[in-house]
């Protein structure tokens, strides 16, 4: 059969998501995540306007061979925009490949691995009571690991960092902060390496102290860091076992790890801002990183992903693939499937999506005892109410823009 229709979906119930709706001539619906936080138009527009009507007409069974096309013909390749386009359109034929197959797309992928995804929440807190408050409230529900993040003294806002609202619920929007009027610009925050170098190493102290040596501690620096100050906090934390310190320098730079792997045995972690193996090539033959942390969405789908893994096994690093409320249940179903498949999988992040959001994404994933499982929903598992979607229109939002204290624009 053929393609015989590709659509591309804006709905923000909750937050904004792009999706790729791709018909095939027999009738079978599949879905791609293509969603690029604050820049959710340009991949609407890479994707309509130049690869949809390249793809009319194709067989939809030809999921290799329409990545390598969208990824070397156009010439330009890579990139953000491009890599979540693509991405959308292999999402949507692997969940086609498997609704055909009749099986949930694990399947295809090699079949089951493990029984279930180990995954790590998100807990923050303005201080340091806050953020042991909103821990205890993961563990009871049931989270074996969780990234853990706080404010710093003399910081007024810190990305990232919200307190639990009463009854223990938690939840905060990466892009959830536009200042609102003409200009439609991103809010602003200072940042200080100095005062969250000298605080940081308390704060896990204190979640060490309270919460003993089983609990799987992370922690995500936001690509804030120089080299040597990276190396100071890797070194300054190491005592406290981590299970990884996150994007600890700025990610383009890959050699800069060296130094930080140099002076520390703290497990390193970086890649949500990647988007191909390339990114990987020195960080994964050098053995920089433990852990890969793109998503399907982000590294040009459940392909360009499984070859990111099948290059980092030989080198023994394992997944850690991002899992925020950007990327959105169809995205996440996609690291789930593939996660539960491979062999060197490591952890799953896991940022529940609002209940508008999963109103309009009826997902069939499920999360038991500290473990994600994709479902047994052949596909994907994830079904679009596009009915429900059209009611709710997109909304600018982006992320916020970290300036230091003189002012000037600093690194996320
Ligand atoms: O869009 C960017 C967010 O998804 C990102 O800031 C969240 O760092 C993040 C994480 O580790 O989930
Ligand atoms: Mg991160």
């Amino acid at each position: 059969m053929t393609i015989e229709r590709i659509d591309v979906d804006v709905t923000s119930p909750g937050r904004n998501f792009v999706t790729a709706v791709v018909t095939t001539g027999d009738g079978v619906v599949g879905l791609g995540d293509g969603t690029l936080n604050g820049r959710e138009f340009a991949v609407v527009s890479y994707l309509r306007d130049h690869v949809a009507p390249t793809l009319i007409g194709r067989d939809e069974s030809q999921i290799e061979s329409i990545w390598q096309y969208l990824y070397r013909s156009p010439y330009w390749r890579r990139g953000p925009v491009t890599m979540a386009a693509v991405a959308a359109i292999d999402m949507a034929l692997w969940d086609i490949a498997a609704k055909k197959a009749g099986v949930p797309l694990y399947k295809l992928l090699g079949g089951a691995s493990r029984t279930g995804l180990l995954s790590y929440a998100h807990a923050s807190g303005t201080t340091i009571e806050k953020l042991n408050e909103a821990i205890h409230g993961y563990v009871e529900q049931g989270f074996r690991a969780v990234r853990i993040q706080s404010g710093v003294p003399g910081l007024d806002q810190i990305y990232g960092v919200h307190d639990s609202a009463p009854g223990g619920k938690y939840e905060y929007e990466p892009a959830g902060r536009t200042e609102t009027g003409a200009a439609m610009r991103p809010a602003e925050e200072t940042w200080d390496t100095a005062a969250y170098l000298r605080h940081l190493p308390s704060v896990f102290a204190a979640v060490r102290e309270e919460f003993g040596g089983d609990l799987r501690i992370l922690h995500d620096g936001h690509h804030r860091m120089s080299p040597i100050e990276a190396a100071r906090l890797a070194k300054d934390i190491e005592p406290y076992a981590p299970f990884w310190l996150e994007d600890c320098t700025p990610g383009e730079d890959q050699t800069a790890l060296r130094l930080v792997r140099h002076h520390s045995t703290t497990p390193l972690a970086i890649g949500e801002v990647f988007n191909s193996v390339h990114d990987y090539q020195t960080l994964i033959t050098e053995r920089l990183i433990d852990y890969v942390r793109s998503s399907a969405t982000h590294a040009g789908g459940i392909t360009g992903l499984r070859q990111i893994m099948t290059f980092a096994g030989i080198y023994g690093i394992r997944s850690g693939f991002h899992g925020p409320t950007d990327v959105s249940p169809v995205g996440m179903a996609a690291n789930l499937h593939l996660g539960l498949a491979l062999h060197n999988f490591g952890i799953q992040e896991y940022m529940p999506h609002s209940e508008t959001t999963l109103s309009v994404f009826r997902t069939s994933y499920r999360f038991e005892d500290g473990l994600l499982h994709p479902g047994e929903t052949p596909g994907l598992g994830v079904g679009l109410d596009r009915e429900a979607a059209s009611r709710y229109e997109y909304q600018p939002a982006y992320l916020p823009v970290n300036r230091l204290r003189d002012g000037s624009v600093h690194d996320w």
